[in-house]
């Protein structure tokens, strides 16, 4: 949305110093792409974007193929209302269309979004059709991992309440019926109830039995108090990271310039850095990365403790030198280096 507004040039030095993931607002949602906001909104926008952003060594979640309400939904599948069959076909071939257009080129799809209170298809059609959008997405694209995404997960304070009853409910329905899901998306917009870490905690411990990754899809926090919002950020992105179910976090908007609140987590209008914005500097940027630097045994081994991640490891020995990239994931292998 920013491509051609003024701080273009900020916003996208930014977003390759700060991220690893990235998602699109609004780009690929189907009502703009059928023309309903307006010109200008096309795949092929959305794929520059997605070229732009690999070139940054960024991936990219698709955001959203069905997001099932009248309300979110594109002018022309209301008029099909009457005609049931007709309005399912379009939806489905929305999917595979879209899904096949972007296919090789994003890490995520949220396939639905909001299945709470955005019930309209499934009302029409019973919750199978559900399985339906899983099925075509995963035909069209077999990489992309497959989500589904809610909001008021974890945000809202403790506690269980009809929208995570609902949520697990869904859930173990796709995955009982045989939908293809790797994802669990919990979006976490937060306004006035903040919630702790240990009932944090619990959502995700009670979302991660069922044995997917879990992503924070689009967190913000809208409060006046720029320092609380510093601290909840710090607290949040803390707890986030320490839980093995959680693969990401992902900002919705980091600059009160391009923000559905005008109150994003880390940058004010001006550039200037928030207290959310120091705490995730010192996070994400230097806590989180491992760097070091130390002399082997006399048998050229070296042992270390480091985060999950990329590296780049440089030896020296007998005048030669050499730097190799690796990945160090869950149970990685060591790391031989030759020096010839
Ligand atoms: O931030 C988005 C805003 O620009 C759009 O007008 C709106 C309707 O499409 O959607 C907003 O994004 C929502 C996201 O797609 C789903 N979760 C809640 C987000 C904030 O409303």
């Amino acid at each position: 949305q920013t491509l051609n507004g003024p701080g273009n040039e900020r916003y996208k030095e930014l977003t390759a110093e700060l991220f690893n993931t990235a998602v699109f607002e609004n780009t690929l949602k189907w009502q703009p792409l059928a023309g309903d906001w307006g010109g200008g909104w096309t795949v092929d926008v959305a794929s520059k974007g997605v070229d732009w952003l690999h070139q940054h060594d960024i991936q990219v979640r698709g955001h959203v193929l069905v997001w099932p309400s009248w309300r979110n939904l594109p002018r022309s599948a209301k008029t099909l209302e009457k005609e049931p069959a007709k309005l399912r076909a379009a939806v489905n071939a929305h999917v595979s269309e879209l899904a096949l257009a972007m296919r090789g080129k994003l890490a995520h799809w949220d396939v639905l979004n909001e299945p709470f209170d955005n019930h309209d298809l499934m009302d029409l059609f019973g919750d199978d059709v559900m399985l339906e959008w899983f099925k075509g997405a995963r035909a069209a694209d077999p990489n992309v991992k497959l989500f589904i995404n809610d909001y008021a997960i974890l945000s809202g304070g403790a506690g269980d309440t009809p929208h995570r009853d609902h949520y697990e409910k869904t859930i173990k329905f796709l995955i009982d019926k045989g939908a293809p899901l790797d994802g669990i998306g919990m979006q976490g917009h937060f306004g006035g109830a903040l919630t702790g870490p240990e009932d944090l905690l619990k959502v995700l411990d009670r979302f991660a039995k069922f044995g997917k990754q879990i992503w924070i899809t689009e967190y913000d926090v809208d409060i006046d108090d720029e320092a609380i919002a510093g601290q909840f950020t710090r607290d949040f992105y803390t707890t986030l990271f320490s839980h093995p179910a959680v693969g990401g976090i992902l900002m919705w908007g980091f600059w009160d310039g391009a923000h559905w609140h005008r109150n994003a987590p880390l940058y004010r209008k001006d550039w200037s850095l928030k207290p959310a914005g120091e705490a995730y500097r010192e996070l994400v940027l230097k806590t989180w990365r491992s760097n070091e630097q130390a002399k082997t045994d006399a048998a050229g081994n070296y042992k270390t403790r480091a985060f999950l991640g990329k590296y780049a490891i440089k030896v020296t020995a007998g005048g030669k030198t050499k730097t190799v990239e690796v990945e160090l994931g869950v149970g990685s292998a060591p790391v031989v280096v030759k020096l010839e």
